[in-house]
């Protein structure tokens, strides 16, 4: 009898424990997206540590996964953030350069995010022209923003005017909101967005002192000439020597420029200089110019003996010294809020990237700027940390591209992404699956004739090889072997003995344009569209 009551009982607990059990679903992850404007991958040492250490920007490497081949769609800045945003290619989601405007009626995955859950900030650079949709909180710069004492759009002060340095600033506001205003009953989306290191490149006090006595190596193709390569190539207007400011970029005092006879690079070289240092107020003026007077006085002595090669190697140098000077603030800043994650028991569910808008020349070809479909400008850092999830201390090597973010935080999230969102989720690739992710990645630049003076071309590159079209007002095809020559240096469309590679790329190219809906009636839109602009002086040249 008393055991058969015991039975019942027990069936009893049983049932009751199954109607009260519930599966509990996984928490959601944050996600903290960290990018910066124009940060070359050739400039943090988990790729390479010949110009700079970045111990910071690193751990999310050591402590996740470093992508070696991660690129964009369209080299320059608006349309990467507006790739990113959508899912989208420029030519679906309309930002095809950094002139026309961001059509709002688009689905960015932070409205998605929010609609679903998250609670939702962005700090710092965002370069579209409009506020971003979607987010709880923002401060960000108006257009490219300002290094010292900038201004920030807010979303609920309005226009303000903040004295200090930018990148710091936009760590403090990032660190602050986690402080303060973060809701510990969602999980959260944060963009936490540098605007360095982008031109005209202004370090912190702190740093510009130490970097503008440091000696960096040079780059192979420094002198390149661009023989064996096409026009696009040689009419471009990237170079360090010719197109380089002396006043706004290598920080030559305009006065000093006029004692020497040197002339302007651009229209713009001197006006610059006054735009960008002159923002500086009295005490931080005072510390620059003890700094850059000595450059300059220096400058002046040995300019009349220098030879074009002494100067191509002076304008490199000083390039990287303001070049990676800005950059270590932005390590240091990394490395704050991470530090305030772990601190406060939030990276064990927080996925941590760090990326750039677009890759950038240090010197390669005797290049600054991006653009191109070539490596430097191609190729973007990418390192993803997500504890649990992802490998610590893992590399990956395939073709992920800017168009994957949407979908990737769309699932982690566990939103289902819509249908006409271009990219892949990469978390296979998190758990250490998805091998021949992708095999061909589609890419296409729009903004000519304007600054830098970069063709329009689209193309497709492989592991192997890159196949590129310039067009408007040019018909040049290129094609480079990507294993026989990394640093792309001759174009082999025309050597026979590519003749074969050559037809197969041409297939897969029209194949991929047919995919991702891209064709000429769309080249031709746009093209006209830009006329417009041109007409109105929109473009800047
Ligand atoms: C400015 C820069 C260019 C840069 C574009 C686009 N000139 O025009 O060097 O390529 O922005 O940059 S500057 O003298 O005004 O700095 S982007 O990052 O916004 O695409
Ligand atoms: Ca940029």
């Amino acid at each position: 009898m008393k055991k058969k009551y015991l039975s019942l009982l027990s069936l009893f607990v049983a049932v009751l424990a199954f109607f009260s059990f519930k599966p509990q679903k996984p928490e959601r992850p944050n996600i903290v997206f960290i990018m910066s404007d124009d940060h070359a991958y050739q400039a943090i040492s988990a790729y390479s540590d010949k110009l700079l250490q970045t111990p910071n920007i690193d751990r999310i490497a050591k402590e996740g996964m470093l992508f070696t081949n991660a690129c964009v769609t369209n080299s320059i800045c608006a349309p990467s953030r507006a790739v990113i945003l959508t899912g989208k290619h420029s030519h679906i989601n309309g930002k095809i350069d950094n002139y026309f405007p961001f059509d709002t009626t688009n689905v960015t995955f932070p409205q998605l995010l929010q609609a679903n859950g998250y609670q939702t900030a962005m700090f710092g650079k965002l370069h579209f022209g409009n506020n971003p949709k979607g987010f709880d909180e923002f401060k960000i710069l108006p257009d490219q923003g300002h290094y010292y004492n900038p201004d920030f759009i807010t979303k609920k002060q309005g226009k303000i005017k903040l004295t200090g340095y930018v990148t710091d600033l936009i760590t403090d506001m990032t660190l602050n909101w986690l402080k303060q205003d973060r809701d510990k009953n969602k999980p959260f989306f944060l963009a936490y967005l540098h605007k360095a290191p982008h031109r005209e490149w202004l370090p912190a006090e702190r740093h510009y002192k130490e970097f503008i006595n440091r000696k960096f190596p040079e780059p192979e193709t420094l002198f390149d000439n661009y023989e064996g390569r096409g026009r696009a190539s040689k009419e471009q207007e990237m170079n360090l020597l010719a197109h380089m400011n002396w006043a706004g970029d290598s920080k030559i005092r305009p006065e000093n420029m006029d004692k020497l006879g040197i002339k302007e690079s651009h229209p713009y070289d001197k006006g610059n200089y006054k735009a960008t240092v002159g923002r500086m107020n009295e005490t931080q003026r005072k510390e620059w110019d003890a700094v850059y007077d000595k450059m300059n006085a220096e400058f002046i002595q040995n300019y009349p003996n220098m030879t074009k090669e002494d100067l191509m190697s002076w304008r490199y140098q000083r390039y990287m010294q303001d070049y990676l000077g800005s950059i270590a603030a932005v390590d240091e800043g990394v490395g704050q809020v991470l530090d305030f994650l772990k601190e406060n028991g939030l990276d064990k569910n927080t996925i941590v990237v760090y990326t750039s808008d677009q890759g950038f020349y240090l010197g390669e070809h005797g290049w600054f700027d991006k653009r191109f479909i070539f490596d430097e400008s191609f190729k973007t850092p990418l390192l993803v940390k997500w504890p649990g999830v992802i490998q610590a201390g893992s590399r990956n090597s395939q073709m992920v591209q800017n168009l994957d973010f949407a979908q990737t935080f769309l699932a982690a999230a566990g939103i289902k992404a819509p249908s006409d969102m271009q990219g892949e989720s990469l978390i296979p690739i998190f758990k250490g699956k998805g091998q021949n992710f992708r095999d061909a990645a589609y890419y296409h630049y729009y903004e000519y004739p304007s600054v830098h003076m970069v063709k329009r071309h689209y193309g497709i590159v492989t592991e192997q090889y890159k196949l590129v079209h310039f067009y408007y007002d040019i018909n040049e095809w290129e094609l480079y072997d990507r294993t026989n020559d990394k640093n792309e240096m001759k174009n082999v469309y025309h050597d026979p003995k590519y003749a074969k590679v050559r037809v197969e790329l041409h297939k897969k190219l029209a194949k991929l344009r047919v995919k991702y809906k891209d064709s000429e009636t769309l080249d031709k839109k746009y093209i006209e569209k830009y006329k417009e602009l041109e007409a109105q002086g929109k473009i800047f040249k």
